[in-house]
């Protein structure tokens, strides 16, 4: 047996390169033994060398992990830089974004329309001229106004019944549809006699009511009826039986009288039994009314002081939930009244009592059966 020294020894010098033949000689061992020492080195090299060609292989992939490692972090910066910005933005939206509100399907109710004709005082004249020009008034332009009144009427029914169910329609006729003659000056200047005037104003009423009825696809229409103070047949105005004492108390009488002839049921008149004409619907009082009978001789703020004084004295005798008039030729409304403007517009009269100024104009509204007067409308009259 050879000693692990004299291997080492052996196995040094033949790494360094000494002849094997000279170390048999000065090892004294055989060829046998130099040999397979000499193997064993060439197999300890050959596993070197592998390990080296291994070392290289993973030195390679580590700097392509590195590569990918670099590109990751790069990939999750930009990730990162994201999420904040979803982040940022899911916090603003809880405060920005609108509650996603969507169209409900619709329930109509049913509603009642109401329509107020009044003071178009078809037989007086208004020259351009004498008021600055910003008006005219004559028959022809009566006529013309009063028809696209009921026309526009049943615009403004049909647009809200987009809204609601309307099966029944309330036409305050409010009076003052003539001049008549009861001024001196209004006997010369008036285009017609007053019963002329009356036979005139009845012809566009038919012609309005039957418009109606034929188009208006409405169930009941109720003419509530007024009289005015400019169709009397008194001198002065009166108290007692002060609409029997009026042109436009027959015109009532002879419009109920023929529809009733042509058997006519969904038109129903409620002809004047006084000042006041009271209808109720939706359990809500309304009084109809001309509106003569309250003081006003102009002055800032309007009619609102003393019609609130008349009303709040009216309902200590019966309350109304709403009043409607007209006779100040401008169309006004708040929470308990409506008042119609005129057909006529502004005129030598308005002029002299600084009316406010406004166009000729005509006055619908809505009663809801829950919140009573809901929308007003104007019907303009060019
Ligand atoms: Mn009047």
């Amino acid at each position: 047996m050879i000693e692990e020294s004299v291997k080492q020894s052996i196995t040094n010098d033949l790494v360094n390169g000494i002849n094997p033949k000279e170390l048999e000689k000065k090892y004294g061992v055989s060829r046998t033994t130099v040999y397979r020492l000499r193997k064993t080195i060439a197999k300890a090299n050959n596993r070197k060398v592998d390990h080296d060609l291994d070392l290289k292989t993973i030195k390679h992939q580590l700097k392509e992990q590195k590569t990918r490692y670099q590109a990751s972090l790069g990939q999750i910066a930009d990730l990162q830089k994201e999420l904040n910005q979803y982040q940022h933005l899911t916090e603003l939206s809880k405060i920005l974004l609108p509650a996603n509100w969507k169209i409900l399907p619709s329930v109509k109710k049913e509603v009642i329309a109401f329509l107020n004709g009044s003071d178009w005082h078809i037989d007086e004249e208004v020259d351009p001229d004498e008021i600055g020009g910003v008006n005219e008034y004559n028959t022809e332009i009566a006529e013309r106004r009063i028809e696209m009144f009921f026309r526009y009427a049943l615009k403004l029914l049909n647009g809200c019944r987009s809204m609601s169910v309307i099966n029944k329609l309330v036409i305050g006729a409010l009076g003052d549809f003539i001049s008549g003659w009861i001024h001196d000056e209004l006997m010369e200047a008036s285009s017609m006699t007053p019963p002329e005037a009356i036979v005139f104003a009845f012809e566009l009423w038919l012609n309005g009511l039957q418009f109606l009825l034929d188009e208006g696809d409405l169930e009941e229409i109720t003419v509530v009826c007024c009289c005015g103070n400019h169709s009397r047949i008194t001198k002065k105005n009166e108290v007692k039986k002060s609409h029997k004492k009026t042109y436009e108390w027959l015109l009532y009488q002879f419009l109920a009288k023929w529809f009733a002839m042509k058997g006519e049921t969904r038109i129903k008149f409620k002809l004047p039994e006084g000042y006041f004409n009271w209808l109720t619907v939706f359990g809500r009082d309304i009084r109809f009314h001309h509106g003569n009978r309250i003081s006003y001789r102009g002055g800032v703020g309007g009619i609102h002081i003393p019609l609130r004084k008349a009303v709040a004295q009216w309902n200590k005798a019966r309350h109304a939930d709403l009043d409607v008039l007209a006779h100040w030729h401008t169309r006004e409304t708040s929470k308990d009244y409506v008042i119609n403007g005129s057909a006529i517009g502004y005129n030598e009269f308005a002029e002299s009592i600084k009316a406010d100024f406004g166009p000729p104009e005509q006055s619908f509204f809505i009663i809801h059966p829950e919140f009573g007067k809901t929308a007003e409308f104007p019907i303009v009259l060019p």
